[in-house]
């Protein structure tokens, strides 16, 4: 709904809880609940609710008089006080994961962040230096492994965790172990480095695949479909994640809840890509930045009726698509960006929409 960016910002809870709730009421005995009316927000009854609620939640916020119990929304718990940049990437959310070279220095700073507040941060593992009040340097150890990095605003007693994945390295091999990766293009697309061979993988055990990555995703949603033992090896990127949380939180806003989204395919290999037909490598997937993906709330496998009209097409994807191209607003930074694409149905698979953040905007 509205106000969840506006409750992220932590400093006018009381007035937004007693907006929300407002809203809420106003919205639900309107014309029915949030979930049975995707398009609520756009309502032109909500709208004159919303502006009611804003004035009365006002008043009472300004005679002091009474505190509303606040209102949990999905928002409130995955969004933090304040923001993380991690290698560059801002991400607001609680918990959120970085992919270094063993040894390589991942910079974590604080975004957005309440000047008054005093921050300290520390690691499970390898060499954390502060430099300066609100950054530091993490250096990776020397293996393979997965560690925590938790920074901590004291004033507010809040805390922002990064799953700090520290990459198997790959250097163009065939395969990783037994898992087979196939091979790069050599070249980069048009010189791009985006298209640069990964410089490692993350390793994907029994242990570790229900590994948290961002408050709805697990690792393992984001691995290839391609069978074998454990462990397998894959990359991602924590920009994707970022993307897919803000598409979580736009189809909040729009009534549409879910608790993660459906990964039809994360990360290919492009030994993978070429047996499903795909002739060259230069596929977002293989390197890590592109998931396919549809809302399946019931768990059959296939996109949910997300418009709720009697019919799963098209038009559900594209209600997906558009949220995402609310994600990008005016100034984001360019690892926010990329290709979008709404896929129809076919023998194999329902409706889906490509997203990445190959860093410029493709569609097609
Ligand atoms: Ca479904
Ligand atoms: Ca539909
Ligand atoms: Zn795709």
């Amino acid at each position: 709904m509205l106000l969840d960016m506006s409750m992220s910002k932590g400093d006018r809870g009381i007035l937004a809880a007693l907006f929300a709730i407002t809203l809420l009421t106003s919205c639900s005995s309107g014309h029915s609940a949030r979930r049975s009316d995707p398009i609520c927000d756009a309502s032109p009854m909500c709208t004159a609710a919303t502006a009611a609620a804003e004035a009365s939640a006002a008043d009472v916020a300004a005679n002091d008089a009474y505190e509303a119990p606040r209102v949990v929304t999905q928002s409130d718990k995955t969004r933090a006080k304040f923001a993380l940049r991690i290698a560059g990437v801002e991400s607001p959310y609680r918990i959120m994961s970085a992919f270094v070279l063993p040894g390589q220095t991942l910079a974590v700073e604080t975004a957005d962040a309440d000047a008054k507040s005093s921050f300290a941060a520390n690691a499970s593992a390898g060499s954390l230096a502060r430099t300066g009040p609100h950054s530091w340097h993490w250096t990776a150890p020397s293996r393979p492994g997965s560690h925590r990095i938790r920074v901590t605003d004291k004033t507010a007693g809040e805390s922002v965790e990064v799953r700090a994945f520290v990459l198997q390295p790959y250097a163009g091999e065939d395969s990783m172990g037994s898992y087979r990766i196939g091979r790069y293009e050599r070249e980069p697309l048009k010189g791009n480095p985006a298209y640069l061979p990964p410089r490692g993988f993350v390793q994907v055990t029994a242990e570790n695949v229900d590994a948290q990555v961002s408050p709805h995703f697990k690792l393992g949603q984001f691995l290839c479909k391609q069978q074998g033992p454990f462990p397998k090896y894959l990359a991602l990127q924590t920009a994707l994640l970022v993307k897919l949380e803000r598409l979580l939180e736009e189809m909040e806003r729009k009534g549409i809840k879910a608790d993660t989204l459906h990964v039809m395919s994360g990360y290919r290999t492009p030994h993978y890509n070429s047996t499903i037909g795909n002739e060259t490598s230069y596929s977002r997937h293989a390197y890590g930045d592109a998931a396919d993906v549809f809302v399946d709330n019931d768990g059959d496998g296939n996109m949910d009726d997300i418009n709720r009209d009697g019919r799963i097409d098209n038009a559900d994807a594209k209600i997906l698509y558009e949220l995402v191209e609310t994600v990008l607003e005016p100034g984001s930074p360019s690892h926010m960006h990329g290709g979008l694409a709404v896929y129809k149905a076919n023998a194999a698979h329902g409706p889906f929409v490509h997203v990445d953040t190959r860093g410029s905007k493709a569609r097609w």
